[in-house]
């Protein structure tokens, strides 16, 4: 059942994924770059930014400064395909499953237990990590595995902020995400798809990038459950499902971490899953994507960008061989 329901989801590349288009495409992309990029102040960057309003009955808003190091100029996906378009199997394996099933989320009481390899294992309210540092708005590209991506603008601040009150001692070499795993808000962890809880992790070094985002909000509002409420990470140079949802748990470790994936398919799903359209996943090309909400007759596919296009953490990766390490 798992693989059909995978093999469904495969992208067949449309006849019109034809070079001239795709090329003046991303020329006309280029020359908006350049075009914003010589206009000083961020009065025209915000007006091009706006984010699509969301409309969630009762949902509540979030402040957040935008920060303009973090913004993709990209046109933003709409509040409602980023929030019933989802991968978030613990509530089903469908897209539509989680914004169907997800009301069952208790997202309050809710703590995050900082254990491991740390001077100070804390467990934190949820409360008291929206107010651990200034909550930022930053839009990102974020690009699934399957050959489909978003960009959405999160609510967050790095990840850095939180690794730092945690102190980790010397030892600590990779961090390790928990989701958690309760049968009796989640009816997908019925079904053994993925070994529960789901499990995801960084090299610390990776966690430490400002960067890897720790989300709480997009939009202009609280996290969705069925993104991850009330806390998830979201690391925008990985494919989508190392940026783990509904995180209750944050290890530190001495050894590289088992994640739920690579458990699941270890040929298909390695550690590292930084964004690469060289390196194929065995069921998906990654050279290419499709834009959630650019579907239809006219849609193109997009050229797939080396770390999702965030090429400021090459550095991470100095003398790796991403095809070994994939
Ligand atoms: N706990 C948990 N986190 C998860 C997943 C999941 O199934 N369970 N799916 C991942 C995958 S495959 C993707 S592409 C992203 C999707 O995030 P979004 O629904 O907010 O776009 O969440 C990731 N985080
Ligand atoms: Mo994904």
């Amino acid at each position: 059942m798992f693989i059909k329901r995978q093999l469904r989801n495969i992208d067949v590349p449309l006849s019109s994924e034809i070079t001239p288009r795709a090329l003046f495409e991303s020329r006309r992309d280029f020359m908006r770059h350049v075009a914003v990029g010589s206009i000083a102040g961020g009065a025209l960057l915000e007006t091009m930014t706006q984010p699509a309003r969301a409309q969630t009955p009762g949902a509540q808003k979030l402040t957040a400064k935008p920060n303009a190091a973090y913004v993709v100029m990209d046109k933003q996906t709409s509040f409602k395909d980023a929030s019933t378009y989802n991968n978030f199997y613990e509530f089903g394996t469908d897209k539509g499953d989680p914004a169907q099933n997800a009301g069952t989320l208790k997202t309050r009481p809710w703590t995050i237990a900082i254990e491991g390899e740390v001077k100070k294992p804390l467990t934190l309210d949820i409360d008291a990590l929206l107010k651990l540092a200034p909550l930022e708005e930053r839009i990102y590209r974020l690009r699934c595995v399957e050959g489909w991506s978003m960009v959405i603008p999160w609510i967050g601040y790095s990840l850095s902020e939180l690794i730092k009150k945690a102190e980790p001692t010397g030892n600590a070499k990779y961090i390790e995400f928990v989701t958690l795993d309760d049968k009796k808000q989640m009816p997908g962890v019925y079904e053994r798809v993925l070994q529960w809880p789901y499990t995801e992790g960084l090299r610390l070094d990776e966690a430490n990038h400002p960067l890897t985002l720790l989300t709480v909000g997009m939009y202009g509002e609280v996290l969705p459950n069925q993104n991850g409420a009330p806390v998830r990470v979201v690391v925008p140079w990985k494919y989508g499902f190392k940026s783990a949802k509904s995180i209750v748990k944050i290890r530190f470790l001495k050894e590289q971490p088992k994640t739920a994936w690579n458990v699941s398919a270890p040929q298909e799903y390695g550690f590292y899953s930084n964004v690469n359209p060289n390196v194929d996943h065995p069921r998906w090309s990654q050279a290419s994507e499709r834009r959630i909400g650019e579907d239809g007759f006219l849609a193109r596919k997009r050229k797939t960008l080396m770390f999702n296009g965030y090429n400021e953490v090459a550095p991470l990766y100095a003398g790796m061989d991403l095809k070994k390490f994939f």
